[in-house]
Formats: structure tokens, C-alpha cells, sequence
């Protein structure tokens, strides 16, 4: 067999335990863990001894090449994917966007002539309803049986934002068909009159952005979207939570038992709406993204104490980049500012750097939010997600004592903006083994265009807890794992038609 590899001494972390084991991988496989393992002769040996060695980051929310807001997001598949492998992520979700009214299949394969000959990692896609009818329905149906989605955003912002009764019809759909119901939480109504009144008053520039969709905005569609998905029992995952008030709603939701998930953003971890009073326009803009960054100064610290809580298990980088070029479409009115930032590349230092080097989570937690619990909710674990015979050979070897610092300068994406210029992060990924392939080497980034596959994503079996597929989340307290399942994933009991 060609393509044999051997990481010994490192320390092997999975989200529940971290041992001493070394690794063999032939043809992009786990294949042997363990110690004085006995391999073939002419197999690459890479030496971790002081060093993590990690399951690939999943980042389960990137927009590659989106054409959003007049403007079409810089990072494609293949830079953006390069971006993520260089920064320790071996797998990307995107999100299909119909255009308003477009077939949900049709849209799928523009999405992956996008993605399949250009990404350097294993992908998958989300697709977003971006309107509501009976053919929406139908497609939702094939999509789930014939092309691997399991997910579907809907948005209750946005010119294709679903009404109440459109959100619990597609929750319904999504809760029959054993799929995730995904959503985009703001009042996009709310926001509307907002943004109408502050242009009257001739607030026009970015820092309109934030004062159009408070946060408290954001926490009553959160707040809505877990009561419509509860009336129909569909397990929900709200993209994005970038707030207090969000976070919280989605807690308290949880506790009355909401099958609910919480994904929040490496943007919102690391950085704060201050950046919308910027003087330059090219700065703040280059911060727009929506829900925005708060005012609150303590925001990212609360949200990763969520994610130490288990009270969000998952983080994304809605990597959706725009050059300050394309941020000048709204150079006369902050509505008009192409939403998004970078991310994809630095998310998993910047989440070591505010998380572990911090101390409030351990490394079994940071490998459980950049990577195990995407897995589990998307249901591709353990093909991925963990290191174990039989997982796709997806690894990132981590030096926890070395630094970098992040600039837009030295990035490997497109875009000419980075949201963490000049942070200094510990934590650097020495090696980036991309199913089997190792596409960082001492530091260097050797990623391959076309190397990633498109990955199915099976639905789940509506209404039965199967120990087998059904993400049993830990949840950690003070860095013990729990291992009874949360109360939401307790039998179900199966309802014949
Ligand atoms: N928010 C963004 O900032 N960009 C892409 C889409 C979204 O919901
Ligand atoms: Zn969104
Ligand atoms: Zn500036
Ligand atoms: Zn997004």
C-alpha cells in the first residue's frame, strides 16, 4: 500500500480522553492505535512528542463563492478550503443557496460543480429554503434520499425570510423526514422599520449596523424558532448565536426541552461591535456581518462560558468574505454593506487562544466544539470528528508552545481583510493530515486542488433514539464528562403513521 504513515509519541486527544497512543494510517485510513505497534518497513514516521495531535477541525459554516447583496464572496472552494486546511480544518460544511424560487436540486448541483474539483478537504452542504411551497417540500424529500443532505437552513431575515407558518411547515418536513432544521435567528420585520427609521435620521454608516438588530432581536427569533420547532418535535440547530440574550433564550429553551442545538462564531469569540465606531470605513465595514458583533465588551467571553457549559456545542466561522472594495456598495447606506467575515483559516487558533491558552475549556472540550460535535449533529461521526481505527485519517498535529500572528498580509485567503489583525495566538498546527495526505508539513502548506471528496450526510430516524447515530453529546462541568445523555435524546418513542 502507498500513502503509510506513523505520528508517534504525541499526545492523542479525542473529546473524551486524551492517551499516549501512537497512529498508523494507510490509504487515507485509521488503520492501527496504539503502542510499539508493529507497521510495514518504508512508512513515513512523523515525530509529535510534545505535541497534541488533534481530529481536523470541521467548520460547519463557511459561504464560499456566494453571490450575496450584490457582491460574490472572494474565498471560492478551492482558497478557502486551502485557508481552512492551513489553519488545522480538514472538513468544511457550505450552505446551498437557492436563488428565490430556484429548484433546491438544481441549486445543489451548481453547488457542487463549485466544490467537487476545487476543495483541498472533504466537504458537505446545507441547503437553504429560501421560499416556501409544496415543490420545496419534494426536493427536501429527494435531497435527504438520493444526494446526502441532512440539514436545511431556513431564515427568519433577510428578503427570503419564511413566515411563522412556513417555518413550522418546514420544521415539520425537516422533524418527518429525519432531517436538522437550521436557522438563521433575527426579526428580519424588526429590522426592516429599524433600519428605515435610523436612514431618516441620516445614521448611514456601519455603526447603523448593529443599532438596525440589537440583540435582543436576535433572542426573540431564537426564542420563536425553538417554540414553533418544539410544537413539532424537530431537532433544531441555530446557526450563528452571537449574543447574550441569544445564548440565554437558547438555554432556557434547552431546559424545557427543546431539542436544540447552538453553534456560535469564532468572530464572536474573539472580537466586539466597538470596531462599528472605527473612523475608517473599510474597518468597520470589514466587520459587518449579521447577526453583528455586540457593544457588550463581555460578550465573547460569556458565549465561550456557554460553550464550556455545553450550553452551545458547536463553532463555525460563517466564513463569507468581501473585499473592501465590494464593502463600499454600502458606502452611503449601512444596509446596503455586503455581509460577512473571514474566519475558516484562524478559527481553530483564535478558539485555542480564548479558550484553552485561557483556561476556561480543556483540549478534550476544543476538540468536542471544533470537531466532534459537528460530526455527531451532522452525522458523519466517527467517520469523522475523533481519532480511532477506522476514522478517516483527518489529523492535525498542534503546537501548543509556538505563537503566530494572525495578519491579512500573511493569510492564505482571498480576501484583503482579517477581522484578527495582530492577534498573537498560541497553539499552530505543525502538521495537517488531510485524509492520509499530509498537506501541512513542518509548517508548510502543501494543500492539493481536488483532494477533498463531496461526504454524504445520512438522515436520522425520525423520532427513535438509536445509540448508533443519534449524536449522545457529553456535556462537561469543570472538566469532567458527564456521560448520561441529555435529557432531549432520552427515548423517544416511535409514533407509526
Ligand atoms: N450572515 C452573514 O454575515 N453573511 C452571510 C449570511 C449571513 O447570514
Ligand atoms: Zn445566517
Ligand atoms: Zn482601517
Ligand atoms: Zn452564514
Amino acid at each position: 500500500a502507498q500513502n503509510r504513515l506513523l505520528i508517534k509519541h504525541g499526545k492523542v486527544v479525542n473529546e473524551d480522553e486524551i492517551t499516549e497512543d501512537d497512529i498508523y494510517i494507510e490509504d487515507g485510513v485509521i488503520k492501527q492505535l496504539g503502542r510499539n505497534l508493529i507497521i510495514p518497513g518504508g512508512t513515513r514516521v512523523i515525530d509529535a512528542r510534545g505535541k497534541y495531535v488533534l481530529p481536523g477541525g470541521i467548520d460547519p459554516h463557511t459561504h464560499f463563492e456566494f453571490e450575496f447583496m450584490g457582491a460574490k464572496s472572494v474565498d471560492d472552494f478551492y482558497q478557502g478550503t486551502k485557508a481552512a486546511v492551513a489553519g488545522g480544518t480538514t472538513m468544511i460544511i457550505d450552505f446551498v443557496m437557492p436563488k428565490k424560487g430556484e429548484s433546491l436540486i438544481d441549486a445543489f448541483y451548481e453547488w457542487r460543480q463549485k466544490g467537487d474539483d476545487k476543495v483541498c478537504c472533504d466537504y458537505a452542504l446545507h441547503v437553504g429554503l429560501t421560499h416556501w411551497n409544496e415543490q420545496v417540500k419534494k426536493e427536501m424529500e429527494a435531497l435527504c434520499k438520493e444526494h446526502g443532505v441532512n440539514s436545511f437552513k431556513v431564515f427568519m431575515a433577510y428578503n427570503f425570510m419564511l413566515n411563522d407558518a412556513e417555518l413550522y411547515s418546514a420544521f415539520d418536513t425537516c422533524q418527518k423526514l429525519g432531517a436538522i432544521a437550521q436557522v438563521h435567528a433575527e426579526n428580519g420585520s424588526i429590522i426592516a422599520k429599524n433600519v428605515e427609521k435610523l436612514l431618516a435620521k441620516g445614521v448611514t454608516g456601519p455603526e447603523g449596523h448593529e443599532l438596525s438588530r440589537p440583540e435582543e432581536v436576535e433572542a426573540e427569533a431564537v426564542n420563536r424558532a425553538c417554540i414553533i420547532a418544539k410544537q413539532v418535535d424537530c431537532p433544531l440547530y441555530i446557526v450563528h448565536v452571537m449574543s447574550k440574550s441569544a445564548g440565554l433564550a437558547l438555554k432556557q429553551a434547552c431546559e424545557r426541552g427543546t431539542r436544540v442545538y447552538g453553534e456560535t462564531l469564532v468572530a464572536a469569540l474573539a472580537t466586539d461591535g466597538s470596531h462599528y465606531k472605527h473612523e475608517c470605513f473599510h474597518h468597520s465595514a470589514g466587520h459587518v456581518l449579521s447577526p453583528p458583533l455586540r457593544p457588550d465588551p463581555t460578550t465573547p467571553q460569556f458565549l465561550m462560558n456557554l460553550l464550556a457549559q455545553d450550553a452551545l456545542q458547536v463553532t463555525g466561522s460563517d466564513n463569507c468574505t468581501f473585499n473592501k472594495a465590494q464593502k463600499e456598495l454600502g458606502k452611503e447606506d449601512f444596509s446596503k454593506i455586503p455581509n460577512g467575515v473571514n474566519g475558516v483559516e484562524d478559527r481553530m487558533s483564535v478558539i485555542w487562544e480564548k479558550g484553552v491558552q485561557t483556561g476556561i475549556i480543556d483540549p478534550c472540550r476544543f476538540v468536542a466544539i471544533t470537531s466532534s460535535n459537528a460530526a455527531k449533529i451532522f452525522n458523519i461521526f466517527p467517520q469523522k470528528g475523533c481519532i480511532a481505527v477506522g476514522s478517516d485519517a483527518d489529523i492535525v498535529i498542534w503546537d501548543p508552545s509556538r505563537t503566530r500572528t494572525i495578519s491579512a498580509a500573511t493569510h492564505h485567503q482571498a480576501v484583503d481583510f482579517n477581522i484578527f489583525e495582530g492577534m498573537e495566538c498560541h497553539g499552530v498546527p505543525e502538521y495537517v493530515i488531510v485524509n492520509g495526505r499530509v498537506c501541512v508539513d513542518e509548517g508548510q502548506l502543501r494543500a492539493v486542488e481536488g483532494h477533498g471528496r463531496y461526504v454524504d450526510t445520512p438522515v436520522f430516524a425520525p423520532y427513535v433514539y438509536d445509540p448508533e447515530r443519534v449524536a449522545d453529546l457529553k456535556p462537561v462541568k469543570n472538566g469532567t464528562h458527564d456521560d448520561s445523555l441529555p435529557e432531549h435524546f432520552q427515548n423517544k418513542v416511535q409514533i407509526e403513521e
